[in-house]
């Protein structure tokens, strides 16, 4: 459970540069302009709102314990890249209906924002240096995510290289088919078990893609895909992860409100900034 007084951190990272569409680079502004923060003074945090990233200036790594407003899910790279140097110990739920898990030479697509993970992974990409842009990540300071470190919850769209390397790495991943069969409730007891079996004092990260959400609750995303989390299971994700006591960060990304009708753009955001206070504590008793 959440032990207030404490201070929440949020930073806007509006990046585009992670895929084709300009328009997620409002969101942060977007979830500001709707009264996120003063919502999350009113749950009794001492919100600490730092400025925007820049990034004209590409290469940041994010600070600890916070919260970051996307920005597409290459801002992922950043956020894994600071969590991991201050607390390498973390787990990470990683809530996605695709599984990121892609490198610049297996990508269908060469989009960015499906690789954070792949490029957290040693695994998979030895040396990040020869990636234009990451040559700020050097081995042995910057440190890498274990394959055993992550679960996945909301898959349903997976590329086959991706299939493989989840097989090949063990990665524990849930997918919307496993939230049928079990109930999102088993599902997010196994997706925290598993992460806290071994060290129940290990600090979780979060880190959200508003496309794990059925596109009719979620139409304003750039690569929408039917079949996801209810609006219900959208939110017991968030307020499961609070409960367990171990969320350190969280990040929501993906919110383009460029790309649907105003009225769907205008719920994608509100389902954004009430994921947000879920995960602030808002629904728990
Ligand atoms: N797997 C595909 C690719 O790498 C699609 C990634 C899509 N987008 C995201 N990521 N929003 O979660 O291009
Ligand atoms: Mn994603
Ligand atoms: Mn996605
Ligand atoms: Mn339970």
């Amino acid at each position: 459970h959440v032990a207030n007084p404490k201070t929440i951190s949020v930073i806007g990272a509006p990046m585009t540069f992670g895929q084709p569409f300009v328009g997620t680079d409002s969101s942060p502004a977007l979830l500001r302009e709707q009264g996120l923060l003063k919502d999350l003074s009113s749950l009794g945090w001492r919100v600490e709102d730092l400025p925007d990233l820049d990034f004209n200036n590409i290469c940041s790594e994010a600070d600890a314990s916070l919260s970051l407003l996307g920005g597409d899910h290459s801002i992922g790279i950043g956020s894994l890249a600071g969590i991991l140097r201050a607390k390498p110990e973390t787990g990470v739920i990683w809530v996605d209906a695709h599984a990121d898990l892609n490198t610049p030479d297996i990508s269908e697509s060469g989009n960015m924002h499906g690789m954070p993970l792949g490029i957290m992974m040693k695994e998979l990409v030895p040396d990040r240096r020869v990636i234009p842009g990451l040559e700020w990540m050097e081995e042995g300071t910057s440190p890498r995510l274990r394959p055993d470190s992550l679960v996945y919850v909301g898959l349903r769209d997976i590329d086959k290289a991706e299939r493989k390397c989840i097989r090949e790495l063990g990665i524990k991943a849930f997918t919307m088919y496993d939230i049928d069969h079990l109930g999102i409730g088993r599902v997010m007891d196994l997706a925290i078990d598993h992460l806290l079996a071994k060290d129940p004092n290990r600090p979780i990260h979060l880190s959200y893609d508003i496309d794990a959400v059925d596109p009719l609750h979620a139409p304003a995303t750039g690569t929408a895909v039917r079949g996801g989390l209810t609006w219900r299971e959208a939110h017991f994700v968030c307020e499961h992860v609070v409960k367990s006591g171990a969320l350190a960060s969280a990040e929501i990304v993906e919110l383009n409100a460029t790309l649907s009708d105003g009225q769907g753009a205008s719920e994608t955001i509100e389902l954004g900034h009430q994921l947000i206070a879920a995960l602030c504590g808002e629904c728990i008793f």
